[in-house]
């Protein structure tokens, strides 16, 4: 925040009605929705490009692992018919067009400043707005007034750095998956090194092996990936999907996940199917590629021996796709499979085949530290190195919104608040924090939801909020202490009936040292967390305070 002398400094803009932080998805369908409802809306992004996640995960082979047809916008007809994806998996340079089509298009840009940042906020209840400050593309101090503030920052968009010791001193480039060079980076001739073998990791991992003269995988666990089987999108399906995509959506926003119509969760346990039936089922969505595999059954994320059925079942595709025994089972994880959020791949483990590409285990023997030529293990060995990729993934769901400095009503900083882990109601407001909405936060389901549906779903609950409030006279929304209290209780019990608390993954804040192990996404599926905001608003906001 700044200091009352530099906040008078600042460049004030105009008492707006929505201040929107990021101009991502959310952000960009916040703000079409804002303006459409007559509000004073602006949208602010640190990037000098809309885009979010698409602009900041700029790494080789960044792409979506959702079918691009089920991952896009369902909000307009036009647009959805209109608009062509050239492949099953659109990659992050078409996903990027795609945001930027998307602002031109509803004419978004006029209300969106780029280069923005946000520093902080506070609630001023005198005023019954939010003062928020921050910096303009010069650097220069910036100031606004806002009733509502939206923060649509994205729950993957803080990147996790480890503090590698030494890592300063490292001769070589250090690139973060999520924070990637504008130009394109020239690996040839290269010792390559990745740290980090999540969902950044195994799509990056391919294509720079085609690039280095050398590439070392440092793995501290190893990921489940399935096969994307990406390609051209096929024109009979694009055809089949638009003849009715608004009824393709329907289905899709009745699913848990918001995605997979065309492939239902198979119905029943995997231990009542015969061996031959469940390798039957398994194989087949291994061929269909994607996350289907995981709902082959209703209940390998809440039965351990059911889990462990498919574990044993992607072990043996990777055993037969890499061929040293050695590197094999080192590639085979031992965890619950699902408990990390499952990877699509392209050809992950067929690279361990390449004589470039070496697997090394540093769960055994850990980074000791970084040197100006490479890196030295905790047994001794010594890795030499050109250049060095953190795929180590992000501070998520909670880390962008706890690095801003957010004070609610009487000062109360947000870190405080969720000193022992985030809390909030629905999902989306947090108690002590009047007329905050966050999209994508903890206490949703976002993280198990195609995101597109997520973020259309709140950004119209945040929207008839808006009109609900205005047409009752009020000026503010704000959760009680004892509603977020529930919603809590109730995002801890959904996670203990399933498996998600038996590994450490971002979702629980395990990667993240000093974080607070809490499980902050919402496990139950988005249809039913769905109806039930459209319920809190039929009902007139119970668990909430309008004044
Ligand atoms: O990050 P991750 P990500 N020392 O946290 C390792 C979405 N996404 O960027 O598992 C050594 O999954 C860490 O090891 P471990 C998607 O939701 C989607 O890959 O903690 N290693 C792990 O191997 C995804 O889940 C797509 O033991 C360290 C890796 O770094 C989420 O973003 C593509 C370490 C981090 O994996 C995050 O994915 C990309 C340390 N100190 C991302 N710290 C799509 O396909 C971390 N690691 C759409």
């Amino acid at each position: 925040m700044l200091t009352t002398a530099q906040a008078s400094d600042a460049q004030d803009s105009p008492a707006l009605d929505l201040l929107i932080v990021g101009a991502g998805f959310a952000g960009l369908y916040m703000l079409h929705l804002a303006r459409q409802q007559g509000l004073r809306a602006l949208a602010i992004d640190a990037a000098p490009s809309v885009g979010g996640t698409w602009y900041a995960n700029r790494y080789p082979g960044a792409r979506v692992d959702i079918q691009s047809m089920e991952y896009s916008f369902g909000f307009d007809e036009p647009l959805q018919q209109q608009w062509h994806w050239s492949e099953r998996y659109a990659g992050q340079p078409e996903l990027l067009r795609y945001a930027n089509h998307v602002a031109e298009r509803f004419g978004l840009r006029d209300g969106i400043a780029l280069s923005t940042r946000m520093l902080g906020g506070a609630y001023d209840a005198a005023a019954a707005q939010w003062q928020v400050d921050g910096l303009g593309p010069d650097g220069s101090r910036r100031h606004w007034r806002a009733r509502f503030l939206v923060m649509a920052t994205g729950p993957l968009s803080a990147p996790n750095r480890p503090s590698f010791p030494g890592l300063a001193s490292f001769d070589g480039p250090v690139l973060h998956s999520a924070d990637w060079p504008l130009a394109p980076v020239d690996f040839s001739g290269q010792r390559v090194g990745v740290i980090g073998t999540g969902s950044s990791g195994i799509q990056l991992i391919p294509l720079l092996a085609e690039q280095a003269a050398q590439l070392t995988v440092f793995q501290r666990t190893p990921a489940y990936a399935v096969p994307a089987h990406n390609g051209p999108l096929e024109a009979a399906y694009e055809a089949r999907t638009k003849a009715d995509y608004a009824g393709f959506r329907a289905r899709n926003r009745a699913m848990r996940t918001g995605f997979g119509s065309d492939l239902p969760p198979g119905p029943g346990s995997a231990l009542d199917a015969s061996a031959a039936e469940r390798e039957a089922s398994f194989e087949a969505r291994w061929r269909i590629g994607g996350f289907s595999l995981l709902s082959a059954y209703a209940d390998i994320m809440v039965s351990a021996p059911a889990n462990a059925l498919v574990a044993d079942f992607v072990r043996r595709q990777i055993r037969a796709a890499v061929h040293d025994p050695a590197t094999a089972e080192l590639l085979c994880p031992q965890h619950t499979i699902g408990c990390k959020r499952l990877c699509v791949d392209s050809g992950y483990y067929a690279t361990f085949n390449r004589p470039n590409v070496r697997l090394v285990d540093i769960a055994s023997a850990p980074i000791e530290a970084i040197t100006a030529s490479g890196l030295t293990l905790a047994d001794g060995q010594q890795h030499r190195l050109d250049s060095l990729v953190l795929a180590t993934g992000f501070d998520a769901i909670t880390g962008t919104l706890l690095r801003l400095d957010l004070r609610g009503r009487d000062g109360l900083r947000l870190g405080e608040h969720w000193a022992a882990g985030p809390r909030n109601h629905l999902g989306l407001m947090v108690a002590g924090f009047p007329n905050l909405f966050v999209v994508g936060g903890p206490g949703c389901p976002a993280a198990f939801v195609n995101n597109m549906v997520s973020i259309e779903q709140q950004v119209q609950w945040i929207s008839r909020c808006l009109a609900d409030l205005t047409a009752a006279g009020r000026h503010c929304i704000e959760p009680t202490p004892e509603a977020e209290a529930q919603w809590l209780a109730k995002v801890n019990s959904a996670a203990q009936a399933t498996l998600f608390l038996s590994c450490n993954s971002w979702y629980l804040g395990a990667n993240v040292p000093g974080k607070p192990r809490q499980f902050m996404p919402l496990v139950g599926g988005f249809a039913a967390y769905s109806a039930l905001c459209d319920e809190v608003a039929q009902q007139g906001y119970p668990g909430f305070k309008l004044s």
